[in-house]
């Protein structure tokens, strides 16, 4: 059994939609991001840079102590190589998949992340508009050259890495069906090629059913004042963060 340490947000869907595509036994534990729980203590012994998703693979490949991972890049690559699905096992292929998940891990997440922050969060919380637009602008920028890289790449390929569907497709699908969303839904005429793969991927039934888990979980109404709280959690992040956790932590613990 694998338990998921998951919230449903882009980064949380790329595992449960690897786990339904893979036909792998799974118990979501849920990682409430915005009340505090990826601070917990028993939650950084798993995942150090106190972030979901994470796993935990209590038959983990060649057998042993269970084994925890975090970051979601290193969390398909395993559970590809565990089941022999979605990664070549060697070869020049495998690399082609992987250029394309490392890609997505440190182009596509960031820079929609930041975008999404400057565009629509930092509205609540800078004083000034003005100081939020120079970040818009770069990384909403940033946003539309990487839909462009992902839109020639599929003008000439079914999926991401080639003509297979492999973990590159399914890293990336959570953040890219999300672009219209975030920047304007009139931006897929420019991409007609990524929207082709955007519907193709979202209309896998591993795809539908990872992406519901646990959906209901984005629907709690929260006060202004609970928003509040989340947001500074959230967006006033430090090292004294995280330290004042484990401090915390030990202290109960003593
Ligand atoms: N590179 C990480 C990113 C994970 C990440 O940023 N997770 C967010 C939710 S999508 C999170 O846990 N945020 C909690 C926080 O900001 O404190 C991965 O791909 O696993």
């Amino acid at each position: 059994m694998i338990d998921v340490h998951y919230w449903p947000t882009p980064n949380g869907w790329k595992i449960t939609i690897m786990l339904e595509e893979c036909g792998l036994a799974y118990n979501v534990i849920p990682v409430d991001i915005g009340g505090g729980d990826q601070f917990k203590a028993e939650f950084l012994r798993i995942s150090p840079n106190n972030r979901m998703p994470a796993i935990v693979d209590h038959d983990p490949v060649g057998g042993g102590e269970p084994l925890s991972l975090f970051e979601s890049g290193a969390i398909l690559e395993y559970l590809a190589d565990k089941t022999g699905k979605f990664l070549p096992r060697s070869g020049h292929d495998r690399y082609r998949v992987l250029q394309w998940v490392h890609w997505q891990m440190a182009n596509l997440g960031p820079m929609m992340g930041n975008a999404n922050h400057f565009k629509n969060y930092g509205k609540n919380i800078a004083g000034d508009p003005k100081q939020l637009e120079y970040g818009t602008r770069r990384f909403v920028g940033e946003v539309d050259r990487l839909s462009g890289v992902m839109d020639a790449q599929l003008s000439a390929n079914q999926f991401l890495a080639g003509a297979d569907y492999t973990i590159a497709d399914i890293i990336t699908w959570p953040w890219a069906m999300a672009i219209g969303r975030l920047i304007d839904e009139s931006m897929w005429d420019k991409f007609p090629h990524l929207k082709r793969w955007v519907d193709e991927v979202g209309a896998r039934d591993a795809v539908e059913k990872g992406f519901a888990v646990r959906r209901d979980l984005r629907e709690q109404k929260l006060t202004e004042e609970e928003e509040k709280r989340r947001r500074d959690l959230l967006f006033n992040q430090t090292n004294d963060s995280v330290r004042k956790a484990r401090e915390a932590a030990a202290q109960a613990a003593s």
